[in-house]
């Protein structure tokens, strides 16, 4: 096709490209074939994936481990709702994803006629979930939502993007042309008279705390010398996990969810909460952390600096800005001594895991042979599943982005086809997913993605006959288990069906072996473990 007859549809996929998006995972369908005339032309891969949720969870799996946002081509209606929990995963977990579909044309749009893939109103069914989310009616109008598409995508809290395309307009002749739009003006540093107060806050702290998360990670250096200058403690949420090295004297890990961790933050007399929501998903047991000493907040998000925990001083900007601006005042290295009197992360992580009930062994077991196997920037995805929970604090993590999880949203099934997404976007890296039973069933389809690209992705199922935290929560609230067993596939045999490798393991050293093949062979690898029966050894 010359240049003087580009589609809507081509200028969109040329547009994304000049953005820097370099991968498309969707669906085709009739509605938004247009976008499929340039995809070869403008350097974008596209992936297809056996259902367009898990478009969006590999375009989340790509975007957390290379930092970079990736795309998702739906059709209208069906595709767009079968979007829509990924999407709101990604929102959750503030994660760079653009979600592009196709609308029914223009003449009938909100009409109700009935025609092919109709909603009442797409846009407003997905609006709640994107930072930007645009119904574009011409070219013109287009551009401009691209633009702003690419804004949120970069903004200063990444969030997912949405843009819907009627049929007929992307089919249609354009003199439009891909440019290149201006990037992310750099987040600021919080004022500083404010800067300021935290600093004098800090000076006089006697037992300081550091809380990091996701709007964090990149703050590891100013996190380290900030917790050694103040004698001090790091605990991170899992968006934060590794940001300083979990193996750090100063390290708690993420523990907020563990009694020893509450204590140790309520006793503090200043908190730092760098980057992160402080929510009941980064805390579990309560909606709120019980804390007596001051809570400062810094966050790029104003609304989080005004939320239920009242702080007494909110700092508005870049975390890692404010983090560092705080670890250059070397004249406040005074040791608080603190940390010191108390004990370090490690005598603290072996309070938390003494309390750990025995039946979690096999599981630490699995979570230590899977860091053992693994290079030391191999990256896992893991799903809704007991073994995630427990991994969520017990994979060691020196460094950050080697461990994700569906933390905020919970969605089941986001492992597999995040973990393809996080493959292809990082093929020198190695990655892995781990599912338990039931979630493995919602997305196990996608293992066929991975056959198709032979993509190197061990799938770990941890396979407890049964909906493992359910039942156990049933159990504790006096109810009898109901819904919480069900009938498995033969794991191996649907493998190999699938043209995968696979194989059963029950002990620690076999699932090393199979690990470390699963990591070197062409193509995926599920490896069902069998938590009801493991050994240790
Ligand atoms: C989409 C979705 N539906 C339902 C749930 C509720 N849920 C959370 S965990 C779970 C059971 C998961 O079982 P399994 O994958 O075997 O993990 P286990 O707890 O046994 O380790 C369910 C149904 C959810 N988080 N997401
Ligand atoms: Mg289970």
């Amino acid at each position: 096709m010359s240049a003087a007859s580009w589609t809507v549809g081509r200028y969109v996929v040329e547009t994304l490209a000049a953005n820097g998006i370099d991968t498309a995972f969707g669906i085709p369908g009739v509605h938004n074939i247009e976008l499929y005339r340039g995809l070869e032309l403008a350097r974008v891969r596209h992936v297809l994936v056996r259902h367009e949720q898990n478009a969006v969870f590999a375009a989340d799996g790509y975007a957390r481990a290379s930092g970079q946002p990736a795309a998702a081509f739906v059709i209208s209606g069906p595709g767009v709702t079968n979007a829509l929990t990924a999407l709101a995963q990604a929102w959750s977990d503030s994660v760079p994803v653009l979600l592009v579909a196709s609308a029914p044309s223009r003449a009938t749009l909100g009409r109700g006629w009935g025609v092919l893939h109709e909603l009442p109103d797409q846009r407003a069914l997905i609006a709640s979930v994107t930072a930007f989310a645009g119904s574009a009616r011409s070219d013109i109008e287009l551009r401009e939502q691209l633009r702003a598409a690419f804004a949120a995508l970069r903004g200063a809290r990444a969030r997912p993007a949405y843009l819907d395309i009627p049929l007929d307009l992307l089919g249609e002749p354009t003199a439009l042309r891909a440019e290149v739009f201006a990037g992310a003006a750099a987040i600021p540093a919080p004022p500083q008279h404010m800067l300021e107060q935290a600093q004098q806050l800090l000076a006089r702290a006697r037992r300081p705390m550091f809380v990091a998360g996701g709007g964090a990670r990149a703050a590891g250096a100013a996190l380290r010398q900030l917790v050694e200058s103040h004698d001090g403690y790091l605990v991170t949420t899992v968006a934060g996990k590794g940001v300083i090295a979990e193996s750090h004297p100063a390290s708690l890990g993420v523990s907020l969810p563990y009694a020893p961790t509450q204590e140790l933050v309520a006793a503090a007399d200043v908190v730092v909460a760098a980057g992160t929501e402080l929510s009941e998903t980064d805390i579990y047991t309560t909606t709120r952390l019980a804390l007596n000493g001051s809570l400062v907040r810094i966050d790029v998000d104003e609304h989080k600096l005004g939320d239920h925990y009242g702080a007494s001083l909110t700092l508005l900007g870049d975390a890692g800005a404010a983090l560092q601006w705080l670890a250059s005042d070397r004249d406040a290295a005074r040791g608080s001594g603190w940390r010191t009197a108390v004990g370090d992360g490690a005598a603290h992580r072996a309070r938390i895991e003494a309390q750990l009930p025995a039946n979690f062994r096999p599981a630490l077991a699995v979570l230590q042979v899977l860091r053992e196997s693994l290079p030391a920037d191999g990256v896992v995805f893991s799903d809704m599943t007991q073994i995630a929970y427990l991994g969520n604090y017990a994979f060691p993590a020196e460094r950050p982005g080697v461990w994700f999880h569906p933390s905020g949203y919970g969605a089941l099934g986001y492992a597999l086809p995040a973990a393809i997404g996080a493959r292809l976007a990082q093929p020198q890296r190695s990655v892995a997913a781990l599912a338990g039973d039931f979630g493995a069933q919602f997305t196990l389809q996608d293992l066929m993605t991975a056959v198709e690209l032979d993509l190197t992705v061990p799938f770990i199922v941890w396979n407890n006959q049964a909906l493992g935290q359910i039942r156990d929560d049933m159990r504790a609230a006096g109810i009898a288990p109901i819904g919480v067993v069900a009938r498995n596939p033969d794991f191996v045999a649907l493998a190999h069906a699938c043209g995968a490798s696979g194989a059963r393991v029950r002990d620690a050293s076999s699932l090393f072996a199979a690990l470390r093949a699963a990591l070197t062979r062409r193509g995926p690898t599920l490896l069902e473990v069998d938590a009801t029966d493991f050994h240790l050894a």
